[in-house]
Order: C-alpha cells, then sequence, then structure tokens
C-alpha cells in the first residue's frame, strides 16, 4: 500500500529522506510496573530509548501507554464511564485533572530517555488535539503529527484524558490512536510493545503459548482479561485495534519490549521473528 507523504514536507538542506514509516507503540505494561502506582521501569525505558533512536530503515512514530501513571487513576475516577451519581461532576473533573498530571510526568521521562538515548522527540499530547464522545473517538486532528514527521522529529503521543462532548472528560487509548495513523500515515506496520512475548492462547492454562497470527476467531475466544486495572480493555482491546489496523491494510504485531533487541528485529526485514502478528488484509 503507498504511503501518504506528510502535508508539508521541507525541501533544500532541510529535506527528510523519505523512508517508510512505522507506528511503535510502547505500552504501560513495559514502561511501569501497571500495578504499582507510577512505578517507572528506568532501565527498560533508557533501553527501548536507544532501539528506537539506532533505527535507520524507518522514520518513527512513537506512542506510548500510561501503566501504573494512568489506569489506576482512570479507573479509580471511572474515566472511561460514563458520569454516575456515585462521584459529582467536580470529583470527575478534578480526577481527570490529577490523571492528565500523572500522565505527563511518564511522558516527559519517555521524552528525556528518548533524548538521552540521541533521538529527537517532539511531543504531541492528543488531549488539545482530539475530541470524544460518550468515550469514543468523534474527532481527532493528526496535522501535528504530520508536521513533526515534516520537520525530522520523532513525533510522540500518548494515550491520555481528553475532552468528552457529552461526559466533560474520558480516556483515549494510545491503541485507539495508533488504528488512526495506520489509516492517515499508511505505515508498512505497527508494533506494539508489551511485557508479554505475544498474545497467549485462550483458554491454554497451563500450557500456555503464543499465537503467532491473530485472527477474527483467536480475537473472539480471548476472555476479557482480569488482573492490573486497565482502563482501556487490557489484551483483548489491544488485539481488536490490531485487528483493525490488518482491515486497513497494515501488519499489525505485538511483542516483548522485556527481550532485548526484540523491538529492532519487529523493526528489520518483515519484522515478525518474534511475537503475534495480525496480517494486513488487502483494501478495496
Ligand atoms: O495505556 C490509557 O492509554 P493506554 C490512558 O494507551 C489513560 O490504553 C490516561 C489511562
Amino acid at each position: 500500500m503507498p504511503q501518504r507523504e506528510p502535508a508539508g514536507a521541507l525541501t533544500g538542506p532541510f529535506a527528510i529522506p523519505s523512508l517508510p514509516i512505522a507506528v511503535v507503540k510502547l505500552g504501560g505494561s513495559v514502561l511501569t510496573r501497571k500495578r504499582e502506582s507510577e512505578k517507572l521501569r528506568p532501565k527498560v525505558l533508557a533501553r527501548l530509548a536507544r532501539e528506537v533512536a539506532e533505527v535507520r530503515t524507518h522514520r518513527i512514530v512513537l506512542l506510548h501507554g500510561a501503566g501504573g501513571f494512568g489506569h489506576p487513576g482512570a479507573v479509580r475516577f471511572g474515566l472511561s464511564l460514563p458520569p454516575n451519581g456515585s462521584a459529582s461532576p467536580t470529583e470527575r473533573i478534578r480526577g481527570a485533572a490529577i490523571v492528565s498530571a500523572e500522565v505527563r510526568r511518564l511522558h516527559l521521562a519517555v521524552l528525556r530517555a528518548l533524548v538521552d538515548a540521541g533521538a529527537r522527540p517532539w511531543s504531541v499530547p492528543m488531549a488539545t488535539h482530539a475530541e470524544q464522545e460518550e468515550g469514543r473517538l468523534a474527532h481527532i486532528d493528526l496535522d501535528p503529527i504530520d508536521r513533526a514527521l515534516a520537520g525530522g522529529f520523532v513525533p510522540v503521543s500518548f494515550g491520555d484524558v481528553v475532552p468528552d462532548r457529552v461526559w466533560g472528560s474520558s480516556i483515549l487509548s494510545a491503541d485507539t490512536i495508533a488504528v488512526e495513523l495506520a489509516e492517515r500515515l499508511r505505515p508498512d506496520r505497527v508494533v506494539f510493545v508489551s511485557d508479554v512475548p505475544g498474545v497467549y492462547s485462550p483458554g491454554a492454562a497451563g500450557r500456555r503459548h503464543v499465537v503467532r497470527e491473530l485472527t477474527d476467531e483467536v480475537y473472539s475466544a480471548l476472555a476479557p482479561a482480569p488482573g492490573a486495572p486497565d482502563a482501556t480493555g487490557g489484551i483483548r482491546g489491544k488485539v481488536a485495534a490490531m485487528r483493525a489496523i490488518a482491515r486497513r491494510g497494515v501488519n499489525a504485531g505485538l511483542i516483548s519490549g522485556l527481550s532485548d533487541g526484540a523491538l529492532s528485529r519487529a523493526l528489520r526485514d518483515d519484522g515478525s521473528t518474534d511475537g503475534s502478528w495480525a496480517r494486513a488484509e488487502s483494501s478495496s
């Protein structure tokens, strides 16, 4: 599928080589200890930032999740749900402000790690470029991502609390941003970096194995996951996003960021040595 050139691409000495685009989402589960509030994994973050900085085959658009900096608060204040009687509007607004501030602490740590690794990150917070309606994306302006790419930066966005026309505010997952980017930028792959080596086969407790190919059948068989607080659907939500990306004609992979070099491998060649992949479907 032909890639779209960023609008307003620079010319002359600032012209950026037209490499293919890859969207990479660093999951909150790998950057943080998701069950504990606001606990970064600094060594993992530094290594993943290096793997991103060393990419020479693609222009990277980077996303990251909220992990322990966003999900516990989002669940506590019910920000993925309609406002209800249990929290007053003022409490919900205060909750949104707290979660928004905490997620930005993680975002700053990601930007710092990328700068330290020699990359050129450019922050694009979607709270000022997106709007939701009853927890679903209603509008997103991806021009700032285009402009950052055209300027030679690595645009970096993240799952966030965003304005909601009906609920006041709600949660926008970076997985949803990834689906929108697949549609808009036509990257040659979207790589989700997680704390697991792939999607485990549904129902195979005890002798779990990683499913290599993520089909609609695999998705249907996945049960909603218990465990760490997750405001945006956990592994099932991620597989839904990967299937949506594949339907847009783009390969989507899920790999482990705890395994040294797996991200670099996922960006090389056809990228599918590790993890689980939803294969691009030919779009008509
Ligand atoms: O971790 C969730 O984003 P995700 C954003 O990409 C918040 O699903 C604030 C919980």
